[in-house]
């Protein structure tokens, strides 16, 4: 008989080394796709990611699993297209079923304002080859037969962006994808392996510990934490512009399917969509106040389920299964900061994922995998500089993330 069971173990146990040439604090999708494109890419294997938790316990498995590149900005459209293409080939690359369906998302526009907004993007989208373009109601209730469209609402729906490649994508499946590649290419993982210090000489880091007892040293120590960036940054003196904030979203009990599109209101602050098992995925902006709670609140479940009501008012009956949070790092331009700190060698950052980290796993990890691997900060990632909150070149994507604004 055919075994039912996958008896292939996805990952070992290893034995912390006393030595890697990188370190890597972070087991999610950041963490652990640099792991896999330095070893892929690079040929360098000596590299340990090390969590406090279990692999993905962070944003990895506490997001909603939305894929995108319709951004704001020219940057930030060339930085997440590469990541949505990395996207699209990577079940391929990994060997391993994702399940990504490119099923299409909408951001809705229910003022002249937001119309601008759309209309913008989508130009920048279209000249950055990014497929993108505003549709009006007629083309929305073709594509959403569910939502309102009438005149009724509070927020009735003008126009949209309408954004084909966009989809949803098995998140858990990238985290254990990633993370088998990094043990198949020769990588290890260490998931309950708390990074409790930073070692620092001469300007250059040296280390880490762990909450294991032991020193390791290495010669690069990768931040790629979220919800933890800020204190595992001040391990090394360096200061985050970044403030942290719940997002929460929750799921439906499963419906007959009638939504096959990622359906987003800024105005509403809030995203709905079904998934492949019914269930309605919906969503809310960050709590309007910082903090690490992982836990959810009545208030914000009123207000995610009160706007989608406004948008899909026949869902009046469905029921809440669950809900939950995650942490969002947020900087001042709703954009990430990525690569090294000036004055400190060998500290790299892949944190200030706000609401959009993600979606941009793959192209972070390939990148700062090259910007280790060779020394040079590759072109795409420049932009998102620590340095650049001082030199007042920031990258506003607040127009353009997730449903905050
Ligand atoms: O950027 O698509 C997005 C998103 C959805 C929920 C949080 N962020």
């Amino acid at each position: 008989m055919r075994a039912l069971f996958r008896k292939e173990k996805m990952w070992q146990r290893h034995k912390l080394k006393p030595r890697y040439d990188v370190v890597v604090i972070g087991a999610g999708v950041h963490g652990l796709s640099i792991a896999y494109y330095l070893a892929k890419n690079h040929g360098l294997t000596n590299v340990a990611v090390l969590d406090k938790v279990y692999l993905g316990g962070g944003n990895s498995g506490r997001n909603t699993a939305i894929i995108r590149a319709n951004y704001m900005t020219v940057e930030g459209v060339h930085f997440y297209g590469e990541s949505l293409k990395l996207y699209e080939e990577l079940s391929k690359d990994l060997n391993f079923n994702l399940l990504f369906s490119q099923i299409g998302h909408l951001s809705l526009a229910h003022t002249d304002s937001a119309i601008n907004g759309v209309w913008r993007r989508a130009e920048v989208n279209k000249a950055l080859g990014v497929n993108s373009r505003v549709i009006w109601p007629d083309e929305i209730k073709r594509l959403v037969p569910a939502l309102d469209t009438s005149d009724r609402p509070r927020y009735p729906v003008k126009a949209a962006l309408y954004h084909p490649p966009g989809g949803v994508i098995r998140h858990d499946a990238v985290v254990w994808g990633y993370a088998r590649g990094v043990e198949k290419h020769g990588g290890e993982v260490h998931p309950r392996t708390e990074v409790t210090a930073i070692d620092v000489k001469d300007h250059q880091v040296t280390g880490v510990r762990t909450d294991k007892g032991d020193v390791i040293r290495a010669d690069y120590v990768v931040n790629a934490t979220s919800g933890y960036c800020t204190t595992i940054s001040r391990m090394v003196g360096v200061d985050l512009p970044v403030v942290t904030h719940p997002l929460q979203a929750c799921v439906t009990e499963p419906l007959k399917p009638f939504l096959d599109k990622v359906v987003v209101s800024a105005n509403l602050h809030v995203y709905v969509y079904q998934t492949d098992r019914g269930e309605l995925v919906m969503g809310s902006e960050i709590d309007p106040y910082s903090s690490y709670s992982q836990g959810s609140t009545l208030e914000t479940l009123e207000s995610i389920v009160g706007h989608a009501l406004e948008l899909f008012p026949a869902l009046r009956n469905v029921r809440v299964l669950r809900q939950w949070g995650g942490l969002c790092d947020m900087t001042p331009d709703y954009s990430p900061i990525l690569g090294e700190v000036d004055g400190l060698n060998g500290f790299v950052l892949d944190v200030g994922w706000g609401t959009y980290g993600f979606k941009a796993g793959p192209v972070s990890g390939k990148r700062v995998a090259e910007l280790i691997a060779t020394k040079r900060t590759p072109d795409i990632i420049r932009p998102f500089r620590l340095s650049r909150f001082r030199e007042d070149k920031l990258v506003s994507e607040k127009g353009a993330a997730a449903v905050s604004h």
